[in-house]
């Protein structure tokens, strides 16, 4: 299916701009555990998969930078000596966002034409801004010969997304965008910015993702609270991060913050230990263990952090119902989007139809569903 994307912008690059692009393949992430722990310093069970972006570059001969967005039907004309992040942009500020960034590291960046196009779904929880993000500074890199590390470039398209999208996002996105390896989910420590791939092999069962088709509005300021929520409390504490604090030290300082707050901030503690657990679990092929951990981690983000939305819960319940499906819970920042499930294989067809028909009969409108391979992150294509 990318061969299909990379052919399409490649004669879309050459029928537009008459020369032979660099193309990058940048794709999205599915998360295993670790909701809402990144910008806690905690850790997370993301993976890479094989839906993305793809992207053709070449250097402009001209003073003009030009991007087109296949998908959209969309094109972008701008100069890289004066960027600014744009109101309503929409995608346009991902790609001036990781040219803004890289200037800030005092590179050099020289005008460019660009077409790129993707096949995640948009607002679905599956990570195609951090995709773009990244395959953009991916590009750049290699055109202009910028000699940034892997590293370098996700801390890039984080800052081009907080300071030009205006979401505060953590490091897990980007990360799992650019790292991701082939089969396996990756235990990322969101502190040390490191991780270790696990290969994952769910023997009779699979992964199942069901996009609710719904991103309700407030995701992007209820994110923002969400880390400011975080933030005041560890300060509170004394802390760098709630992944340094347990249990009992937030009963300490209980009577000290709303409830409300309470509840946010025991949810990251009590998901960061879940990934631990899962990390554990999944050495032993545990999957009733797994699948435990994955509806708690959903029960926690519904009841506790309040990220979820009436129409993640009603698919969540849908799959506590159905004794093939060992876990099920919402993927990503929230408020509408996926839910990931963990089903027994040959029960995959038998619950997409029935989930996908009890979910319009609720909300008079369709569910979509599918299943992901576990990919490798950003990187050229020949
Ligand atoms: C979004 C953010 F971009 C991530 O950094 C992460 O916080 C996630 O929500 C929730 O786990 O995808």
């Amino acid at each position: 299916m990318n061969k299909k994307l990379v052919k399409e912008i490649k004669s879309s690059f050459t029928a537009h701009y008459k020369t032979k692009p660099l193309i990058v393949f940048s794709p999205g992430r599915i998360n295993l555990i670790g909701e809402h722990t990144d910008y806690n310093d905690g850790f997370a069970f993301p993976a890479a998969i094989n839906k993305g972006i793809a992207l053709a570059i070449s250097k402009s001969d001209s003073n003009v930078s030009s991007t087109y967005a296949l998908n959209k039907n969309e094109i972008y004309e701008f100069n890289t000596e004066n960027i600014k992040p744009l109101e309503d942009g929409g995608w346009r500020n991902y790609v001036l966002g990781v040219v803004a960034e890289l200037q800030m590291l005092g590179k050099n960046i020289g005008n460019f034409n660009s077409v790129f196009a993707g096949n995640i779904p948009g607002g679905a929880g599956m990570s195609s801004s951090a995709a773009l993000e990244n395959s953009f500074v991916f590009g750049l890199n290699e055109l202009f010969d910028l000699g940034l590390t892997k590293h370098d470039m996700i801390l890039v398209s984080q800052k081009a997304e907080h300071n030009y999208a205006g979401v505060k996002c953590g490091i897990m996105d980007q990360y799992a965008s650019m790292f991701g390896v082939k089969k396996s989910a990756l235990l990322l420590d969101c502190r040390t910015i490191e991780s270790e791939p696990f290969k994952i092999n769910f023997k009779d069962y699979k992964l199942m993702l069901i996009n609710s088709n719904v991103k309700h509005d407030l995701s992007e300021s209820a994110y923002n609270d969400r880390r400011s929520v975080c933030e005041k409390v560890s300060q509170l504490l004394g802390i760098d991060a709630l992944r340094d604090a347990s249990k009992e030290d937030l009963d300490r300082i209980k009577s000290d913050i709303s409830d409300e707050d309470y509840q946010k901030a025991l949810y990251v503690i009590n998901e960061n230990n879940r990934v631990k657990l899962f990390s554990e679990a999944i050495k032993k092929n545990d999957l009733i263990v797994l699948g435990n951990l994955i509806y708690q981690s959903h029960e926690g983000l519904s009841t506790n952090y309040k990220v979820s939305c009436e129409e993640l819960d009603f698919l969540v319940a849908r799959a506590k119902e159905n004794p093939h499906v060992l876990g099920a819970r919402m993927m990503g920042g929230g408020f509408g989007g996926c839910t990931i499930n963990l089903i027994k294989k040959d029960q995959f067809k038998k619950f997409k139809k029935g989930v996908s028909k009890k979910y319009r009969a609720a909300f008079k409108k369709d569910c979509s569903i599918y299943s992901v391979k576990l990919s490798r992150g950003t990187h050229l294509v020949d």
